[in-house]
């Protein structure tokens, strides 16, 4: 591992959310393209959930390693609610992560690539309700749905989501897009959503040929 991203390393495993903006800014300031420059971010807080499967991290500082991501993430994608208003919207966009789950830091990934290529996001946070996401969509007929789940429990409310969208006879209407570290395109096919990705940018590229469909 090259020495900067020996430094990334360490601070996210360290959950040093100061010292993380700092190096965050530093790339920013040097012009890199943030989505490539993120990957060592990534491999740093996935190495951090390794740890705490292995029993050798406490939730504490997953908390700590998470917030010092998210600093980072805060920095390299500033949140470009406004601008989208401004141009053309590709398409418009219901995201969150899905009933009893709190991960966000994926699903705020997805966000702001989807936003930066133009898409009009609404972002509804973790742990969103079946019925919220039902409710939103019956309002405001979004193009596609964003789901994310991290945690092999609540994986299935993806599926008890896209339910009671058929149950209200608006499944028809929007395009259900489900990604997290522990969805598969199989999950996907299994549970009728329209499309899975396993990263940010793929999700982008997703979304945009599934509207050129
Ligand atoms: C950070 C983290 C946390 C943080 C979350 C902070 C936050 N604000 O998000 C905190 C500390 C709060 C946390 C809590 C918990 N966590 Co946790 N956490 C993680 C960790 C280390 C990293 C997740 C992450 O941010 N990854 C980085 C992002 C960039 O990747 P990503 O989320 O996978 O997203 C990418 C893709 O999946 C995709 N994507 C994501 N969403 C979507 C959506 C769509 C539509 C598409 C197309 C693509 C897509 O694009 C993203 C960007 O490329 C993972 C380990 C791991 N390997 O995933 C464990 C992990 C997910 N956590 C785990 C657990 C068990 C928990 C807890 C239950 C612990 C506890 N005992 O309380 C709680 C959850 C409580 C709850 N009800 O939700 C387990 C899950 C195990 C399982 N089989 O389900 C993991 C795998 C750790 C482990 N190895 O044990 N966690």
């Amino acid at each position: 591992m090259s020495k900067p991203n020996q430094e990334i390393h360490n601070c996210i495993l360290d959950g040093d959310a100061g010292k993380t903006k700092i190096l965050a800014e530093k790339i920013v300031n040097a012009g890199s393209n943030p989505t490539e420059a993120l990957q060592p971010f990534i491999t740093a807080i996935r190495h951090a959930g390794d740890l705490f499967d292995q029993g050798e991290f406490f939730l504490p500082q997953l908390l700590l390693s998470a917030k010092a991501m998210q600093a980072a993430m805060d920095v390299m994608f500033p949140s470009s609610e406004g601008k989208s208003a401004a141009r053309l919207s590709r398409g418009t966009v219901i995201a969150g992560t899905i009933q009893g789950d709190i991960h966000e830091i994926g699903k705020n990934l997805v966000c702001a690539l989807l936003s930066a290529h133009g898409f009009q996001v609404v972002d509804l946070g973790a742990d969103v309700a079946l019925d919220r996401f039902v409710q939103e969509t019956e309002q405001h007929k979004p193009d596609f749905l964003v789901l994310s789940a991290l945690l092999t429990t609540t994986m299935i409310n993806q599926k008890h989501l896209i339910d009671q969208l058929n149950d209200k006879g608006i499944r028809d209407g929007v395009k259900v897009l489900v990604g997290g570290a522990p969805v598969t395109s199989d999950w996907a096919e299994e549970i009728g959503a329209d499309g899975y990705a396993p990263d940010a940018s793929r999700a982008v590229a997703l979304a945009i040929k599934l509207l050129d469909a």
